[in-house]
């Protein structure tokens, strides 16, 4: 078939498909009386629309919206996820946290428009010992306004970060001060790895960037020789316009970028280890979407889920990091060379459609 002939039988698949569409409703509308039939077909067919660039008036088009660029800066660090200092005061360790936009450049020459924790994306790691009394100040730059919630800990109610649920928002300019100790939700967990995040527009803020890593040490001796924590991520980002939108699963708005801890392949941090030594992957679904992230050459064990060591460990080559969700992968280095950990959804693994690139590092065993 030529190209005209593509056209028409494009065009004709277009015209049948809008009929049916104005059929179906017509006949719920006649059939009257039935609201929630209605209000689907209606559902169905703004759905429709938004698959285009026709978002328009919507609450969706407002969360869906490309971030401002407006005098935001470019990051000063190049690196995300790094632990965050504290002060002392009494038996508490304090914490502050500045929510606001910058360029966060995730491949040499791309950079996305991020709403993040301190400039960098992911936020950075907060790290303490278990049952740590904190107190963790978050100041609020964003045009937006925010809350933070405490992923997986057991927080005071006035604590956890729900917005008109349990704390008035923290508006632009404002800020509000957590206070809480840090102990598990879960009875069996001595620590592990949690997030936090915004829970404020969450499609829209955690989208963009708002989440990061929240580490409970253990007071038992550590089984591992290294750890590295690895947040997951993706982007909704317009090389044309520069615009960065946040993905979400929904026409027209899925992502094509992918990030470890703020950066695609290439520009993913390796794993640099000695044969022989013990490394536990915290891998944080810290995002929207789902990665079955695999890993090449050796099976690991998968010791801890959401913070809390599992009754029976299992080995694995593959887990399905869902958002929110935390796994502690343990393995050996046992077989030296350069074997890649990735997600498994080939999609994932392109920078705007370019391979490889994305959700891919190097474990590289010396
Ligand atoms: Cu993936």
């Amino acid at each position: 078939m030529n190209t005209r002939t593509n056209f028409y039988l494009a065009t004709g698949a277009i015209l049948v498909g809008a009929l049916a569409l104005a059929l179906a409703l017509v006949a719920t509308v006649r059939a009257g009386g039935d609201d929630d039939a209605r209000d689907t077909a209606m559902a169905q067919s703004d759905g429709q629309m938004m698959g285009g660039s026709a978002m328009s008036g919507t609450s969706g088009m407002e969360h869906g919206a490309a971030a401002s660029q407006e005098g935001v800066p470019n990051a000063a660090a190049a690196r995300g996820g790094q632990r965050l200092d504290y002060t002392v005061d009494g038996d508490t360790w304090v914490f502050n946290l500045v929510a606001k936009s910058v360029k966060w450049q995730i491949l040499p020459g791309v950079r996305v428009t991020a709403w993040t924790y301190n400039g960098t994306v992911p936020g950075p790691e907060i790290r303490v010992p278990y049952g740590q009394k904190v107190r963790i100040v978050v100041k609020n730059e964003l045009p937006n306004p925010t809350t933070v919630h405490w992923h997986g800990i057991a927080v005071p109610n006035a604590m956890d970060g729900v917005p008109d649920v349990t704390q008035e928002p923290i508006e632009p300019g404002e800020s509000f001060t957590y206070e809480f100790r840090a102990l598990p939700t879960a009875d069996s967990s001595k620590g592990g790895t949690f997030m936090y995040h915004s829970h404020f527009d969450e499609d829209r803020q955690v989208g963009l960037g708002l989440s990061a890593p929240f580490v409970i040490e253990p007071p038992a001796k550590p089984f591992y020789d290294l750890e590295r924590t690895i947040l997951l991520g993706e982007w909704n980002l317009d090389p044309t316009s520069g615009d960065t939108r946040p993905p979400m699963q929904m026409e027209g708005s899925f992502p094509n970028y992918f990030t470890i801890n703020g950066k695609a392949y290439p520009a993913t941090e390796p794993i640099e280890v000695r044969r022989g030594e013990r490394v536990l992957l915290r891998v944080i679904g810290g995002m929207q979407f789902t990665h079955p992230m695999h890993l090449h050459g050796m099976s690991f064990t998968v010791v801890a889920k959401d913070g809390t060591p599992l009754a029976s460990p299992y080995d694995a080559d593959v887990v399905d990091v869902a958002p929110g969700e935390r796994y502690d992968l343990l393995f050996t280095a046992s077989r030296p060379g350069k074997w890649v950990f990735h997600c498994h959804i080939g999609h994932h693994l392109t920078n705007n459609g370019d391979g490889p690139g994305g959700l891919l590092t190097v474990v590289e065993v010396a």
